[in-house]
């Protein structure tokens, strides 16, 4: 199995470290006359860790066509190889999250004893509805083409739920802690079916599921506008999110996926509100132009990135809150862990940009209505070159000074596709 070899990391960590060096030291000293501890910026980093999604460490693709890499991962466990080979790289993304039925485990104790031996630990398991597949499909005997827990016909929506306990006790088994829930259930065609009747099944089936959940584990409900349901999704939106949140029990949380909203949306408000009421559950992050492209994390809006991560640390007190993080992008055209270290990177130099924000300055600026302070103090921590401190998170865990580079100079791609063979496919959508 391909490895990223420490040996490697530490090769290209040596030419890159004086420049590194007198960088972090004059970001830390820019920083510390903010009144802000560089230190302190570089523990909460540490502290942020982000998944990985399982169907993203292959070539993603369109309905136009898929392009795929070569060496691409075949099985759960090589997934895991990737995973690990990422976060050796990066430290900061130590969790898988497995999409069920893509990502079938035959068994689920043995690659969990695998991904404990890469450093690899489970996050979030999703569930799928959306596509028929003989597994989740009683055999093959109903379809989830008219929705699943929206459905008009109990047997489907019971079916709905059995394929949903199977994934929790996947999950017991693998180490997960949570079940994410995204519907494709919803109306193509005007008139199609009632909203109300279908948003009250699926509220009574988050329900169930909500009750079925072991005690330490919790549910999260994945909102998303259209696609596939073109005219109406039931849970379209962060209001009917919360609203099947509040329905479903008090362990149910909202993941904001930020390619999952109409154009313009002020996503951070968003996040604000989810956690006034105790309802933000995590994050789906990426990025969009035009709708839920799934683009690289950052790569598009990373100033709305950044003010998300003032949220988070608003709600966090300073540091980032306990959430359900995780990257949920489609690779269609740039090797995938590339994208992944990439993303990986933009999430933590939003973080480093926000927390190297003088929140109290910030605070006395809004109390005093003086926006143009405000605006000041906010832009002095969006234009800082944070990304010595963001590197200086990984070189002291063993990760690399510049992951995408090193990850190149490690040749892991030309020995994954040896091994694996130029024609391997990843699954996934
Ligand atoms: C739906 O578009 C989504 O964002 C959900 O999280 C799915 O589970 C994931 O993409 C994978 O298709
Ligand atoms: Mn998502």
């Amino acid at each position: 199995m391909p490895t990223m070899e420490p040996e490697v990391i530490e090769r290209e960590n040596r030419p890159r470290l004086e420049l590194h060096e007198r960088g972090l030291d004059y970001v830390g000293a820019s920083v510390a006359s903010r009144g802000i501890d560089p230190e302190g910026v570089i523990s909460a980093l540490g502290d942020f860790n982000v998944a990985l999604p399982s169907w993203a460490l292959g070539t993603g693709g369109t309905r136009f066509g898929r392009f795929p890499i070569g060496g691409e991962p075949r099985n759960p466990e090589e997934k895991v190889d990737d995973a690990a080979a990422v976060n050796a790289l990066t430290t900061v993304n130590s969790t898988i999250s497995l999409h069920i039925p893509w990502d079938y485990p035959d068994d689920p104790v043995g690659l969990r004893a695998h991904a404990e031996s890469r450093g690899i630990g489970f996050d979030a398991v999703n569930s799928n509805t959306f596509q028929d597949d003989p597994r989740t499909t009683d055999g093959g005997r109903v379809s989830y083409k008219f929705g699943s827990l929206a459905h008009s016909d109990p047997a489907i929506r019971e079916t709905a739920l059995a394929h949903n306990y199977e994934v929790i006790s996947i999950g017991e088994a693998l180490g997960s802690k949570a079940l994410t829930v995204w519907l494709a259930d919803g109306m193509n065609h005007p008139g199609q079916a009632a909203f109300r009747a279908q948003f009250e099944r699926v509220a009574e089936c988050l329900g169930d599921i909500h009750d079925h959940l072991p005690s330490d584990w919790s549910l999260l409900v994945e909102h998303k506008p259209y696609e596939p349901a073109f005219y109406a999704s039931v849970n379209t939106d962060w209001g009917s999110s919360l609203l099947l949140a509040q329905e479903a029990g008090p362990r149910t949380g909202c993941i904001v996926d930020l390619g999952h909203h109409l154009p313009n949306t002020n996503i951070e408000q968003v996040v604000s509100r989810l956690a006034m009421v105790n309802r933000l559950g995590g994050f789906h992050f990426n990025d969009s132009k035009y709708g839920d492209d799934d683009l690289t994390t950052g790569s598009i809006k990373p100033f709305q990135l950044f003010l998300i991560m003032m949220e988070l640390l608003e709600i966090g007190g300073g540091s980032p809150p306990e959430l359900a993080y995780m990257i949920d992008q489609s690779h269609n055209l740039k090797d995938p862990l590339e994208d992944l270290l990439q993303s990986a990177e933009a999430l933590q130099v939003a973080m480093a940009r926000a927390l190297v924000v003088d929140r109290e300055a910030l605070t006395g600026a809004q109390m005093d209505n003086d926006p143009a302070l405000a605006a000041e103090i906010l832009m002095a921590g969006f234009r800082t070159d944070v990304r010595p401190l963001v590197a200086e998170v990984r070189r002291r865990r063993g990760g690399a000074l510049d992951p995408v580079a090193t990850y190149r100079a490690a040749g892991y791609r030309a020995r994954a596709t040896e091994e694996r063979g130029a024609e391997a496919r990843s699954t996934g959508l």
